[in-house]
């Protein structure tokens, strides 16, 4: 009997020795609101109505030069509300260039895994639009980073991306897509959310007290 015991504790041992880090980051990206919000447990949401202001642990940055409140502007073109906007001004600057992106970065200590926005002022069909994909960059704690093509398919119509992984997020890059000039296409983020998922800090706890209720059955049976 206490071998088993002794057994099951080694075995346990073992399978938190083969624990991460050696596995990479694997994810499941969510095209709307209501399947994300499914597999999502989300925290906050940030609409911007009120300003410049992030959910906890979160801040977003552009390699543009200006990063700012902007209009929201429905395919009807009536104003109905605000959403965080870049813009560049001259024509060195990455959206003349061609390589412009919003950054949303995540604190460590809040082991985010989930995360979702809305991208908005996206203009397709018309003069000076896009003429191809936007580029979604989803870099993760352990090193791993992966892409993912977002297309539109009416102009003007909020495109929604929510990515649920196994792994807490390090930062989100959002590529605009290019206008016929080369220079990338104006669009702004709103409704910004975040979330934990992955109870992996508990799992350990788990792992950790059921090897410490063992031990303690071991020392029992020993007596
Ligand atoms: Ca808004
Ligand atoms: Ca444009
Ligand atoms: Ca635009």
């Amino acid at each position: 009997m206490r071998m088993m015991f002794h057994l099951l504790i080694q075995t346990g041992l073992i399978i938190l020795l083969m624990a991460p880090p050696g596995f990479s980051a694997t994810y499941t990206v969510y095209s709307d609101l209501a399947s994300y919000s499914q597999a999502s447990a989300t925290f906050e949401t940030e609409t911007f109505e009120g300003g410049m202001s992030f959910p906890s642990g979160v801040n977003v940055t552009s390699n543009m030069s200006n990063l700012t409140i902007g209009n929201d502007w429905s395919p009807q073109s009536q104003l109905i509300g605000k959403i965080l906007f870049a813009y560049d001004t001259t024509q060195n600057d990455p959206r003349m260039q061609g390589n412009a992106y919003y950054q949303i970065n995540f604190n460590p200590v809040y082991q985010y895994t989930a995360a979702a926005f809305e991208i908005k002022s996206w203009e397709i069909g018309i003069p000076d639009s896009a003429v191809d994909n936007g580029l979604v960059r989803l870099f993760f704690s352990d090193g791993t980073d992966y892409s993912v093509e977002l297309s539109q398919t009416a102009n003007m119509v909020p495109v929604f991306f929510g990515v649920v992984a196994d792994t807490p997020l390090a930062y989100i890059q959002w590529y605009e897509p290019h206008e016929i000039s080369g220079g990338n296409e104006e669009t702004g983020l709103d409704n910004l959310m975040v979330g934990q998922t992955v109870p992996v800090p508990s799992t350990l706890l788990l792992l950790f007290s059921g090897l410490a209720g063992l031990a303690g059955i071991s020392r029992k049976y020993r007596k």
